[in-house]
């Protein structure tokens, strides 16, 4: 799908990486490495588009396998639950067991092996591109895209001309696999509605002894409390690296609905009747029916 047609508009920054944009900064030569790590048994992936959700679900798989202590004083989830794409495939080799890695990927890219675990974790497009918007906007060394407005950074995002590429295919590459036992699809908006069955579901998943581990009252809310937005925010170094003055915190809002405080109907129209033509109306296009039936009404 091309913006062709609509005005001329003002583009954030990128290395492109064979054809794929990456923000700048990420070294060519982690990417390339990436493609190529060998995933392990017992490693632990959360393979998320960009801005769906992928740190707040890393430090809840990161609290449940250390058992509720937050991250230590000083340290970082990008240390402690890296990005694979950032760090390559030796670093990720040397990494603790069970190795935690982020990706975002596309399918057809990832790591991919039957041994691992993929959680991915899906968000509404309409929101998604609202936060990848304030991402884009407040990372300037990355994009140099600070005077960029919601209308520029739209019309890139519906064109799939954005960082980690197009919003559609990823999902619909990882969406693909759900039901297979080594992958967990959640969505952000289940997340939100109800954090502890999102915590259940991915204790289950990770096995039996998590599933057990988490019953108990005192590991739970702790997970919980350490993991919630208003604990996230207060510590928003830990998560990502510092920005200007002025720009949005990285843990920024954390809800459902923001898009309609940034689209235009004719916006909320274009990307509903995108996502349809990228599903066929079909699979991860049901994530979210009210969400897309309020884009039309917009
Ligand atoms: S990144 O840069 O791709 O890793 O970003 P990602 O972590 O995927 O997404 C960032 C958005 O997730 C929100 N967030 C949370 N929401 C609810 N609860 C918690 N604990 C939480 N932590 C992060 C964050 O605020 C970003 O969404 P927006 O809509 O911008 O607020």
């Amino acid at each position: 799908m091309s913006s062709a047609g609509h005005k001329p508009h003002r583009k954030p920054r990128y290395t492109v990486h064979g054809g794929f944009r990456m923000p700048m900064g990420f070294p060519p030569e982690g990417f390339e490495s990436a493609l190529t790590y060998v995933p392990e048994p017992g490693d632990v992936f959360v393979s998320t588009y960009p801005k769906c959700g992928t740190t707040w679900m890393q430090y809840i798989v990161y609290l449940i396998v250390h058992r509720g202590e937050p991250l230590p004083d000083g340290a970082t989830l990008v240390d402690a639950f890296p990005h694979l794409e950032e760090i390559g495939a030796e670093a990720a080799r040397a990494l603790p067991r069970p190795r935690l890695l982020k990706t975002h990927l596309p399918l057809p890219m990832a790591p991919f092996g039957r041994d691992a675990r993929y959680v991915f974790v899906a968000r509404n497009p309409f929101d998604c591109a609202v936060s990848f918007y304030y991402h884009t906007q407040g990372f300037v060394k990355h994009y140099d895209f600070a005077e960029g407005t919601f209308d520029d950074f739209f019309e890139c995002f519906i064109a799939g001309e954005v960082d980690f590429g197009d919003y559609f295919e990823h999902l619909v590459s990882w969406y693909a696999r759900r039901g297979e036992p080594n992958v967990l699809v959640v969505t952000y908006e289940d997340m939100r509605a109800d954090p502890g069955r999102a915590l259940d579901g991915v204790a289950r998943f990770r096995g039996p002894e998590h599933a057990e581990a988490v019953a108990d009252l005192g590991l739970r809310s702790r997970i919980l409390e350490h993991s919630s937005f208003a604990a996230m925010s207060r510590a928003q170094g830990r998560w990502s690296s510092a920005r200007p003055a002025g720009s949005a915190p990285f843990v920024r809002k954390g809800v459902v609905g923001d898009w309609r405080a940034h689209f235009s109907s004719e916006q909320a129209r274009r990307l509903a009747e995108r996502f349809r033509a990228a599903t066929g109306g079909a699979g991860a296009y049901a994530l979210w029916p009210d969400i897309v039936a309020a884009a039309l009404e917009h």
